[in-house]
């Protein structure tokens, strides 16, 4: 990928509306969209302003392709750091792709994805944290999640992990400084100072890592299996909680045999839903694949949503059933109240909903996001919830300075302490880009869509 080109990618989603954006960037940009863009006036982009917008017509080989708003941002001002032109066109499928054309042919080649926010990055517009923000908040599903990949946009990680990388880089200064002018009068920090620092550098990345995992959550969605004897209700749950018939529904116990697997956004929680076989003993081999495979489900499952018929109250099988589920978050779904609703007690909280009168669904949302603590992520406005990736890297640092605060403890050469310091700085520094390897910030922009 050569960095120096002038790129042109369709910015908008591949479909019909009211208008379609075409984006360019580069040093030629501006001079290459002249070539095909006509104002009324024979105004030329080149003569433009930073940030004016003109009206003309886009025209390849003498011909008029569209009717046209272009944007002109020069160099350093626009969201590449570089000249950028923006030609907003009518909405349609072809008519975009002609602009773009013409484009093409104008002298540009074609962005690949992501490229323009790795640009932005390399540019020092937003470091890679912020960058990672963007494709966060594109795809956000939930309101939470929105909002923790705005602040993430603002740079609220690149803050946190900019603190703490400075305190660490002012104790290797002075570490250095004691060392290279030991002769010289230079404030010399003691050990006790300096385990100080690194042990509240350990709080705050520790904080930050255990972020991880309710990020997870709030960005991918909770990986949820609904589960229970046949005959529950588990597939009228489903669907009710789709709003859809998606999942086959009859009273034939043994009904649903795969596993049915759904997306949906409850409230302010994502679930990555399962509906599963009924579990029993069959002796129906198609059934007894599907109890396995309802088995394996609650395994990789991070929520159980624990069915069981309130009108009939609770038998063996279903403390058989919740056995199976004791180490995951499960919440009881007490199902069929509209019969009659017998005391439901399990070591787990539970909920009296009828899928049939769809009465008490409101609920389910409320205790998942009580269950995991969805409301004091964003209870924030400042809230930082880190990703995966930027977790390992936090370990890593976590590791390295825990090897130099025992090292310093014990009275190791500093030196050596300090190698263990640097190696942290740049761990830390692999979350916001400063050291992070060329496949990392490949792979980041490879996951973007073309325009972004
Ligand atoms: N009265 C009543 N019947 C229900 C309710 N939920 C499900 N059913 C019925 O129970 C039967 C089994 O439902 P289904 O969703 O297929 O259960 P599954 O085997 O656990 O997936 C069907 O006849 C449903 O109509 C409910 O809330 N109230
Ligand atoms: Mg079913």
């Amino acid at each position: 990928m050569n960095l120096n080109d002038t790129i042109a990618a369709i910015a908008t989603a591949h479909g019909v509306g009211a208008i379609a954006v075409i984006r360019i960037s580069g040093e030629d940009a501006i001079e290459i969209c002249d070539k095909i863009f006509v104002s009324p006036k024979n105004k030329k982009l080149t003569d433009a302003k930073t940030h004016t917008i003109h009206f003309g017509k886009i025209v390849m080989c003498g011909k008029n392709v569209d009717e046209v708003l272009v944007s002109v941002f020069r160099a350093p001002f626009s969201y590449t750091g570089e000249n950028s032109v923006e030609i907003s066109c009518h909405g349609g499928i072809l008519v975009s792709k002609k602009v773009l054309e013409a484009v093409i042919s104008a002298g540009c080649r074609l962005a690949e994805a992501g490229e323009f926010t790795k640009r932005a990055f390399l540019n020092g517009k937003l470091d890679l944290s912020q960058a990672e923000g963007v494709i966060d908040v594109i795809n956000a599903e939930s309101t939470p999640a929105l909002s923790l990949s705005v602040n993430q946009l603002g740079g609220a990680i690149s803050k946190e992990i900019t603190k703490i990388r400075e305190n660490l880089l002012s104790v290797i200064t002075q570490i250095n400084a004691a060392i290279d002018y030991p002769e010289e009068d230079v404030e010399e920090l003691t050990n006790a100072q300096i385990c100080e620092k690194l042990s509240s550098a350990l709080t705050k990345i520790k904080a930050l890592a255990d972020s991880a995992d309710n990020g997870r959550f709030l960005r991918d969605g909770i990986d949820t299996a609904i589960v229970g004897k046949p005959n529950v209700g588990k597939s009228s749950l489903l669907n009710v909680l789709l709003g859809e018939d998606r999942a086959i529904v009859t009273d034939i116990a043994g009904t649903t045999r795969d596993v049915i697997s759904e997306k949906l956004v409850l409230g302010n929680v994502v679930l990555n839903i399962y509906d599963t076989a009924g579990i029993r003993d069959t002796e129906d081999k198609i059934e007894s694949f599907g109890i396995d495979k309802s088995k394996e489900c609650i395994e990789k499952s991070e929520l159980i949503l624990f069915v069981v018929d309130a009108s009939s109250g609770i038998t063996p099988d279903d403390e058989e059933i919740f056995k199976l589920c004791k180490d995951k978050k499960v919440l009881v779904i007490a199902n069929k109240t509209d019969l009659s609703k017998e005391n439901i007690d399990f070591d787990a909280p539970v909920i009296y909903i009828s899928a049939k009168e769809r009465d008490g669904i409101d609920k389910i949302s409320q205790k998942i996001e009580e269950m995991f603590e969805i409301g004091k992520i964003k209870a924030s406005n400042n809230d930082v919830v880190v990703s995966l990736r930027h977790k390992a890297a936090l370990c890593d640092a976590f590791g390295s300075i825990e090897t130099a605060f025992y090292a310093i403890k014990n009275n190791t050469p500093i030196d050596m302490a300090s190698i263990d310091i640097v190696n942290a700085i740049s761990s830390l520094g692999e979350i916001s880009g400063q050291t992070v390897s060329e496949e990392i910030i490949q792979n980041i922009f490879a996951s973007f869509c073309v325009g972004k």
